[in-house]
């Protein structure tokens, strides 16, 4: 679906159309809730034409906020039926509006410094509330998710990339005993083919049963949970993020030092996620302490954060010459590599978006690049969940939050 018109206005009218009056869905049917990691997205697409608005979404989602600090990976707003598991199934009644028990990447903070940036004296009204709750949802992250200075995830969806490879040794070995019957609604409405498989879904129901079991508590959880899997993503979001809470929180006249030591440990702490073997960035389960032996478009992520490593950037270039469309969810050269399934191949708009716009910030001339590959692949197949990263074809949701927002922010930018 190449697009015709306007595309900066198609895009806002996605933004627009998907905005429920305070939070924006990042797609409607598939996805009809307010997801963490989408609303931190879409608040920075309506930062391009809306300030109140963008500041809105950001405390619209810390509006879910549970008094530990967590920030849920769903806030379940208004009740519906198109999407499963909603808030019966979580039993996430631990916080203020009905959500999951887990978190996502955060990129509220980061988002929130962009936005800042934009008109700083509305800013610092905003922020004035907006950072102690930012602060204290990084701290949950430093609490409760961080080995060795690499943050962890306990659950596939945590991480935002719910089937990656990453995970199939931990996934193989569960036993999700005591699973109620169930009924999907993704495959209703998306290819099955383009979806986790049924094995995947068990296990995220069990682990979902595991955290509903024992109230989401986090010290029962670290004993009755075995998912401990350090990642890429997640490490280098909350290091990206701690370093713009500084920024944010400096300008507000705040004593930082704390935010300076947990930057510094988790620097230190790309050590456990570095795979010497294998030359790249790697999950790693923090038990076991094994390699998961892939290579991300998270692993990718080094940028984003402002580490730069020489070893990624040759991988990237390499994988500039076995893909056309920004860079693979999974390695195209290995055998689990699979073009159209969700995490497991294809390219996502803002994943590219966060290596590209990191390696831009810090000069390297592959973010450009990266942002034309990643304009031409949403030209030629509109504003999609992920494509298939060889031939650009949409793939997922259609008239998609974050996809849009990549557009106006960066994608369609002169
Ligand atoms: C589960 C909303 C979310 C994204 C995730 C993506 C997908 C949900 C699902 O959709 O996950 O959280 O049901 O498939 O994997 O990154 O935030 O767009």
């Amino acid at each position: 679906m190449a697009l015709n018109g306007d595309t900066n206005q198609l895009a806002r009218d996605i933004l627009v159309a998907n905005d429920q009056g305070g939070y924006t869905i990042p797609t409607k049917g598939l996805y009809p809730h307010q997801w963490n990691w989408d609303s931190a997205m879409a608040a920075l697409g309506f930062a391009e034409f809306d300030l109140h608005r963008a500041w809105l979404e950001l405390e619209t989602l810390f509006s879910g906020q549970w008094p530990n600090g967590m920030v849920p990976h769903i806030i379940f707003h208004k009740p519906s039926d198109d999407y499963f598991p909603g808030p019966d199934v979580w039993g996430g009644d631990h916080g203020p509006i009905p959500s999951s028990g887990i978190s996502q990447p955060p990129l509220a903070a980061t988002m929130a410094r962009y936005i800042h940036a934009k008109d700083p004296v509305l800013g610092q009204q905003k922020l004035a509330k907006l950072y102690p709750k930012m602060l204290a949802w990084h701290k949950w992250f430093i609490a409760n998710r961080c080995h060795e200075g690499a943050i962890f995830t306990t659950h596939p969806w945590e991480s935002g990339r719910d089937n990656a490879p990453d995970w199939d040794t931990l996934m193989t070995s569960i036993e999700p005993v005591g699973l109620l019957p169930y009924t999907r609604k993704d495959i209703s409405m998306v290819e099955s083919s383009m979806r986790p498989h049924n094995f995947d879904y068990d296990r995220y129901l069990y682990l979902v049963s595991l955290g509903k079991k024992y109230a989401w508590n986090e010290t029962e959880l670290r004993k009755a949970n075995p998912f401990r899997i350090a990642e890429p993503g997640l490490t280098f979001t909350t290091l990206r993020a701690a370093k713009d809470l500084r920024h944010l929180g400096e300008s507000l006249g705040h004593e930082t030092s704390e935010l300076d030591k947990d930057i510094h440990s988790m620097v230190e702490g790309l050590d456990f996620i570095w795979n010497k073997d294998k030359g790249y960035f790697d999950a790693r389960n923090t038990e076991s302490q094994v390699f998961s032996g892939s290579l991300t478009n998270a692993s990718f992520l080094n940028w984003y954060a402002g580490y730069h490593s020489e070893e990624m950037l040759l991988k990237l270039r390499e994988q500039f010459t076995t893909v056309s469309y920004g860079v693979a969810s999974h390695d195209p050269n290995s055998t689990k590599f699979d073009r159209e399934r969700y995490w497991r191949g294809p390219t996502w708009a803002i994943v590219n978006f966060l290596i590209g716009k990191g390696l831009e910030d810090m000069g390297y001339s592959e973010g450009f690049e990266l942002r034309e590959r990643t304009r031409e692949m949403i030209l030629k197949g509109g504003f999609s969940e992920y494509f298939d990263p060889i031939t650009g074809e949409p793939k997922g949701g259609h008239s998609f939050t974050w996809t849009a927002v990549v557009w106006l922010v960066w994608a369609g930018k002169d």
